[in-house]
C-alpha cells in the first residue's frame, strides 16, 4: 500500500559476501519496465534471523509512495520479482480469501458462473448423518439418523468440525462488523451476491445453518465433528458416498459454539432480514453454555474407530473466558462478565486451541458502554500489552517481523495472521502506527518476505503453492489450483514424513501433496487473512 512501511529482505552468506559486509551496502528500486531508478537507499547492518538461521540486511524503501510496479535491486546480490505499490493493492488478494470458503462449501454443486474452471458437482449433501455411538443419548441412541447439510469442507480433508468453524466464523463476523461499509456493496461473485446482503453474511450463513444443525435440541450439548471414519483418498468430493457421523458431544464444541452464536445473534440483530435468526442464535449459544457449564469435562477423545482430525483440546479456560464475554456483550447479564473475570487469563495469540484473546478482543471493541470504567480499562490494557511485545519481538527481528522459533507449529502462517489480528484491534483502538506497521510486517511475511520466497496463498504472488494438500485442487482437472486459500506454513514438525528441501522452523516447507504438515488449508487458517486484509486496506 503506498503509505505502509516498505521493506525487503536481502539474506546473504557472511562468507561469500565478505566484502559486502564490510563496506556500506546500497540498494535501489528501479521501475519494472522503464528501469528509471525511483529510490536508492542504504541496507540495515546485517542481524541473524533465528528461525532460518540466515543473516540478512533490510532495505527500508517505506519513502516511496508512487504507485506503479518496481524492482528491488542489490547489485552481485539479487534482483527482486516485480511487485506493485497500489492503493487496492490487497483488494484481489482479499476477495479471492473470502471466496475460499464458497469454493469450500459442501452440499452444494458449484456452477460455472461463479467457480469458472474450478466448477464442481455437490458433495456430502450430510442429509443422512449418523449418530455415532460416542454421541448417543436417550433422545437420539447410536444409529439414530439427523440432516446436518451445508458448512464448509474444514480443509483439505472433507469434514466438517466444530470447533475451528468457531473462530473462523468469529473473525469473519468480526470483519464485517469493524468494516461493514466496505462489505455493504462488496461482491465476491456468489450465487447469492444480488440478493440483498452482504456476501461475506451470505458466506457466514452457509456455515452457520450447518453449525446450528450440530447441536442436539434435546440437550443443548454440541457435537464435536461431523465425519467419516478415516480420511478419505483425493477424488472429488461427489464421487465419496461412505457414511458420516457426528461424534462425541464436547465441552469445547459447546463453548465455541457459544461464543460464535452469541456473536452471530449480536452481529445479525442489527440486520432486518435477520431478526428472527438473531432470537434463534441467542437461544441457541445460551444452551449451549449451560450444557458447557453443567459438562465442564466432557473433553474430546478420540473413539478408537474415528481416525479423522481431533481438534482435541483440554484446557478450556479460554474457550469459557471467549463463550462468557459474548454472552455478556449479548445478553448485557453481569453475571457473564463475572465469568468471563473468573476465567479470565493472560493473553496468547489465537488459534483454534487459543480463544482466550478473542474474548479481550471482543471487550475492546464492544465493551466500552456497558462495563465499568476500570473493567474496561484492565481490557485495554491486556491487549496493549500484548501486542506491544509483538511490536518488541518485531523490532529486534532480521526479518522485521514478529515471528520467532516457537511460532513455527503446524499452520504458522496462521500464527502470523492472527498476530496481525490482535495488532490490528490495537491499532484500531489508539490509532498508535507502529501496530498497524507490525501488523502489515506479517501480512508482507506471508505475501513472500520470507525465507523460502513463496507466497503462501494460492493464485498469488510470483511464486505460490501450485501443489496444496487440499482434496479438490489434487482431483480436479484443473493445472492451478483453488486460488484464495492460505496454505499452513513451514515449521520443522514433519508429521506426514515428506522429504523437505529446507531444514529450520521458517525453511521447512515443501509444495508438495504430500505435504499435509505445511501445504494443507484450511477455514480457519483464511479467516485472519480476510481480516488482515479488509483491515489494511481500509484503514490506510
Ligand atoms: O500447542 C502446542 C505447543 O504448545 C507446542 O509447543 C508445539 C510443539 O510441537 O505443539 C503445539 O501443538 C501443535 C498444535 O497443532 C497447535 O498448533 C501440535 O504439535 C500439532 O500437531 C497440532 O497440529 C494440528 C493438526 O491438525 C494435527 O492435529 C493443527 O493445529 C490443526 O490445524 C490440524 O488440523 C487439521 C485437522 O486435524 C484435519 N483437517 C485439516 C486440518 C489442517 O491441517
Ligand atoms: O488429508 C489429511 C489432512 O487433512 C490432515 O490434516 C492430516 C492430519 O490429520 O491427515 C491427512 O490424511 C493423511 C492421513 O492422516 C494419513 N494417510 C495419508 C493421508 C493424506 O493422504
Amino acid at each position: 500500500l503506498p503509505n505502509s512501511t516498505k521493506l525487503a529482505v536481502v539474506p546473504f552468506e557472511t562468507s561469500e559476501n565478505a566484502s559486502i559486509e564490510s563496506q556500506e551496502q546500497g540498494f535501489r528500486i528501479e521501475n519494472a519496465s522503464s528501469g528509471e531508478v525511483v529510490f536508492e537507499g542504504t541496507l540495515s547492518t546485517a542481524s541473524l534471523w533465528a528461525p532460518a538461521n540466515q543473516t540478512a540486511k533490510l532495505a527500508d524503501f517505506s519513502e516511496l509512495t508512487r504507485p506503479g510496479t518496481y524492482v528491488v535491486k542489490v547489485d552481485g546480490v539479487m534482483q527482486s520479482p516485480s511487485f506493485n505499490i497500489s492503493k487496492d493493492g490487497f483488494l484481489a488478494t482479499h476477495d479471492a480469501a473470502l471466496k475460499a470458503y464458497y469454493f469450500n462449501r459442501a452440499g452444494m454443486a458449484l456452477s460455472k458462473e461463479y467457480a469458472g474452471a474450478w466448477q464442481r458437482q455437490a458433495g456430502h449433501l450430510d442429509t443422512d448423518v449418523i449418530v455415532h455411538e460416542s454421541a448417543a443419548s436417550a433422545a437420539r441412541p447410536a444409529g439414530t439418523v439427523i440432516s446436518s447439510p451445508k458448512g464448509w469442507y474444514d480443509a483439505g480433508d472433507y469434514n466438517k468440525y466444530i470447533v475451528n468453524s468457531g473462530i473462523s466464523t468469529y473473525t469473519l463476523l468480526l470483519a464485517y462488523s469493524h468494516f461493514e461499509d466496505f462489505y455493504e456493496t462488496r461482491s465476491i461473485d456468489i450465487p447469492e451476491s444480488s440478493n440483498g446482503v452482504p456476501d461475506i453474511i451470505d458466506e457466514i450463513m452457509w456455515n452457520l445453518d450447518w453449525m446450528e444443525t450440530m447441536q442436539d435440541p434435546n440437550d443443548g450439548g454440541v457435537y464435536h465433528k461431523l465425519t467419516t471414519k478415516n480420511f478419505m483418498s483425493a477424488v472429488m468430493p461427489h464421487t465419496l458416498t461412505e457414511p458420516r457421523f457426528v461424534v462425541q458431544k464436547s465441552t469445547g464444541a459447546a463453548l465455541n459454539f457459544a461464543a460464535t452464536f452469541a456473536m452471530a445473534s449480536r452481529v445479525l440483530s442489527e440486520l432486518p432480514t435477520f431478526t428472527a435468526k438473531a432470537n434463534e442464535y441467542k437461544q441457541a449459544a445460551t444452551a449451549a453454555y449451560q450444557w458447557a457449564m453443567s459438562h465442564p469435562k466432557a473433553i474430546y477423545k478420540q473413539p478408537e474407530d474415528i481416525k479423522t482430525g481431533e481438534y482435541g483440546d483440554s484446557e478450556l479456560k479460554g474457550e469459557f473466558a471467549w463463550a462468557a464475554a459474548e454472552l455478556f456483550l449479548l445478553t448485557k447479564d453481569s453475571n457473564y462478565l463475572d465469568n468471563f473475570q473468573q476465567f479470565a487469563d493472560e493473553l496468547t495469540t489465537p488459534g483454534w486451541q487459543d480463544t482466550m484473546t478473542l474474548a479481550y478482543i471482543s471487550l475492546l471493541s464492544e465493551g466500552k458502554t456497558v462495563m465499568k470504567a476500570p473493567d474496561y480499562d484492565v481490557i485495554v490494557e491486556k491487549v496493549l500489552e500484548y501486542s506491544d511485545e509483538l511490536v518488541g519481538l518485531k523490532e529486534q527481528s532480521a526479518y522485521g517481523v514478529p515471528m520467532v522459533k516457537s511460532d513455527f507449529v503446524w499452520g504458522s502462517n496462521s500464527v502470523a495472521l492472527n498476530k496481525a489480528f490482535v495488532l490490528l484491534q490495537a491499532y484500531r483502538h489508539t490509532s498508535i502506527e507502529k501496530y498497524k506497521t507490525s501488523a502489515s510486517s506479517l501480512i508482507d511475511y506471508v505475501m513472500g518476505k520470507n525465507p523460502t520466497d513463496y507466497s503462501y496463498i494460492t493464485g498469488f504472488g510470483s511464486k505460490s503453492p501450485m501443489d496444496p494438500h487440499h482434496r479438490v485442487s489434487y482431483a480436479d482437472d484443473v493445472n492451478d489450483p483453488v486460488p484464495g486459500f492460505l496454505v499452513g506454513g513451514p515449521h520443522t514438525g514433519e508429521q506426514d514424513k515428506c522429504t523437505y528441501e529446507g531444514s529450520f522452523a521458517a525453511t521447512t516447507f515443501l509444495d508438495d501433496w504430500c505435504s499435509y504438515s505445511t501445504n494443507e488449508v484450511t477455514i480457519n487458517w483464511n479467516a485472519p487473512l480476510v481480516y488482515t486484509l479488509v483491515a489494511l486496506h481500509s484503514m490506510q
